[in-house]
């Protein structure tokens, strides 16, 4: 059962997190920069290269289990597939003379998906030249020619899906993207897939625009048992939170570093000039992170997701994206528009609201997935 914010309650703990002292999740609070107990020894700090293999690691075997995870991605995608199931239908009574109209439906079933007009009218397009110069010369021949080239087209940049986590510890993931797109439920989901790894991960609640955002990420906190930092007072800026967090990252040995931030539209200038305040912050306590500045784009607004991908990235420089809420939508598409019209990589999609409904996005489970 959901909570009217859309998160489950946990199981036989309170809403608000119980007292410090009997808390799973440790909460740091910073009065002000100044009165931070670790800056002055935070020069000190010795940053090891000799991590590269365990991020390496990590990053490979975090994408490694998607394939494991076909599953939840079948399950995830249900709305998507119903909604594709109709090309079943459609190329099982095919035959020659009726490619025409055939493919004339194919094409509205993919534009009702999201694929994009480009790269609708491009897959169709290539069907059909492959029918009449008779390479495909059944409904199933059409079918797996149809998968491969959706294949290709999320395959062709050769963008990589797995994370780069750099070589010094911590390493440092911050989450951007607008309201209410699952900035804080993701991040939660992938403090659940690192802890599980074995990683010791740390989270900061730099959305510090609305009070119960940093509640909302003390719940995933205990949820995961990780430890956060947030801000000690309502006036604490993000990009301070989020120094402190890593600093803190730094000086007790964290592998990981994820970081919340505020929502935020992409035509809101100070906002946006906010995100560049708290790249630089984290940049400045490592150097080189963030690694990776992760966008979360709601798969159900459809297409217009992509000039807010591009301004973000135009801003800051967005290193991967998450697509969420594909459970809920009926347009998986939009999963290959964005890679092709970005040439930014999918890393992560969300398929539910639960800890376990964030999978690494894997190209060929996601075709099987939308047309077993
Ligand atoms: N069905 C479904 N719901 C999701 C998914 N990801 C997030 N949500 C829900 O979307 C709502 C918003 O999620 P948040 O994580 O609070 O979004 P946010 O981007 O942090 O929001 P702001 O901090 O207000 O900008 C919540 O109800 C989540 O449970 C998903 O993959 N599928
Ligand atoms: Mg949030």
């Amino acid at each position: 059962m959901s909570s009217p914010s859309g998160l489950s309650p946990l199981p036989s703990k309170p809403l608000l997190p119980p007292p410090r002292a009997t808390s799973s999740a440790t909460l740091l609070h910073f009065p002000s920069d100044h009165q931070y107990a670790f800056s002055s020894r935070a020069s000190r700090f010795k940053c090891s290269a000799g991590d590269a293999g365990f991020f390496t690691k990590l990053g490979r075997l975090i994408k490694e289990k998607a394939k494991s995870d076909v599953e939840k991605i079948f399950s995830g995608f249900s709305k998507t597939r119903d909604n594709l199931a109709v090309v079943d239908e459609l190329l099982l009574y095919w035959n020659l003379s009726d490619t025409d109209r055939v493919l004339d439906e194919l094409e509205e079933v993919l534009l009702v998906a999201d694929f994009g007009p480009r790269i609708t009218v491009k897959i169709v397009d290539s069907l059909r030249d492959d029918i009449y110069a008779g390479k495909l010369k059944s409904g199933p021949e059409i079918k797996d020619a149809l998968k491969k080239s959706i294949l290709n087209l999320l395959t062709a940049k050769g963008l990589k899906t797995e994370l780069k986590l750099g070589f010094r510890k911590p390493a440092v993931v911050m989450i951007v993207g607008v309201n209410g797109g699952g900035k804080t439920t993701s991040l939660g989901k992938l403090a659940n897939r690192f802890k599980n790894e074995g990683t010791k991960v740390l989270l900061a609640a730099g959305d510090t625009f609305r009070a119960a955002a940093s509640d909302q990420l003390e719940i995933w906190a205990q949820r995961t048992g990780c430890e956060i930092v947030v801000a000690g007072n309502e006036n604490a800026k993000a990009a301070t939170v989020l120094s402190q967090a890593v600093k803190r990252g730094k000086l007790e040995g964290y592998d990981l570093v994820l970081c919340d931030t505020s929502g935020r539209l992409h035509t809101n200038y100070s906002l946006m000039e906010e995100l560049i305040a708290c790249k630089k912050a984290i940049g400045k306590v490592v150097p080189g992170a963030p690694n990776e500045i992760l966008q979360v784009l709601d798969g159900t607004t459809g297409l217009n997701m992509l000039p807010q991908a591009r301004e973000f990235n135009d801003v800051v420089g967005i290193t991967g994206l998450i697509l969420t809420k594909l459970d809920g939508s009926a347009r998986g598409g939009c999963v290959v528009s964005v890679v092709d019209e970005l040439g930014i990589p999918v890393k992560f999609v969300g398929v539910g609201e639960g800890v376990e409904d964030l999978q690494p996005f894997d190209a060929e489970a996601f075709v099987n997935a939308i047309f077993p």
